[in-house]
């Protein structure tokens, strides 16, 4: 049996990326999906680098494990960071805030640019989120010109709430299913997902150029996804 099959064995492991400005709640959802309990303002790692959380998901194929990578406020060194953060990624999470319009324009003129840079475009992936829908009142994007940038792109949208847990689980799992419905189409001539262990939240620093080991010394570069 393919081991991109879950059932029976050790869930396949797909490596996620968050990516969007500072500030449009990148965090605030890792943090809600990871520990529903936590409060949004929970004090975020001053750790430098790229920090990254598993989380275990249904799809309708089984259950899948995320590692989600986040930086870790360091959106500014984007460009030192971006190869070891997309370095076998499967699913990249696009996120603005809806109540930010630059946010939302930063998405094309910015972060898709790097994304086509660095990460082979068709293996990715990509779902995009307009986080924050619960400042209606202070909307800048329209639902519609998030849709636009969905056609132009092809991916899809889902508004999230890191502040109420609106759609975040469901954003979530609507990548997951996509990266698990690809690996599974692909996966014939596959071999090994490595799962790794631990559920604690794991840090790559800045100067570590050999890829995705992490300090608590599980490989994530060996993740196979
Ligand atoms: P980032 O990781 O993308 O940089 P953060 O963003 O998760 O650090 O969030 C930035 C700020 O937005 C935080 O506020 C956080 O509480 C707030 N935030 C995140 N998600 C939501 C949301 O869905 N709704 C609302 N209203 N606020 C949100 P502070 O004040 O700590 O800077
Ligand atoms: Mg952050």
């Amino acid at each position: 049996m393919s081991r991109t099959t879950s059932a029976g064995g050790k869930p396949p492991l797909y490596k996620i990326v968050m990516l969007g400005d500072s500030g449009v709640g990148k965090t605030s959802l890792v943090a809600r999906l990871t520990n529903p309990d936590r409060p949004l303002n929970h004090d975020i790692s001053a750790t430098m680098g790229i920090e990254f959380d598993t989380q275990m998901l249904d799809t309708e194929h089984g259950k899948v494990k995320a590692q989600i990578w986040d930086t870790a406020g360091q959106e500014r060194f984007a460009r030192v960071l971006l190869p070891t953060y997309f370095r076998k990624a499967k699913g990249v999470i696009l996120v603005y805030d809806i109540s930010n319009a630059k946010s939302f324009e930063s998405l094309s003129e910015r972060w898709m640019a790097q994304l086509n840079d660095h990460a082979s475009s068709d293996d990715l992936a990509k779902l995009l989120v307009g986080n924050k829908s619960d400042l209606e009142a202070s909307r800048e994007v329209s639902q519609e010109k998030a849709q636009q940038f969905c056609q132009e792109y092809g991916m899809e949208m889902l508004e999230t709430s890191a502040k109420s847990g609106e759609n975040v689980l469901k954003a979530f799992e609507k990548l997951i299913g996509i990266v698990h419905d690809r690996a599974l189409a692909a996966s014939k001539n596959k071999t090994g997902i490595k799962g790794i262990n631990g559920n604690q939240q794991n840090t790559v620093k800045l100067d570590d150029h050999s890829g995705a080991q992490d300090a608590s010394g599980s490989d994530a570069s060996a993740c196979g996804c």
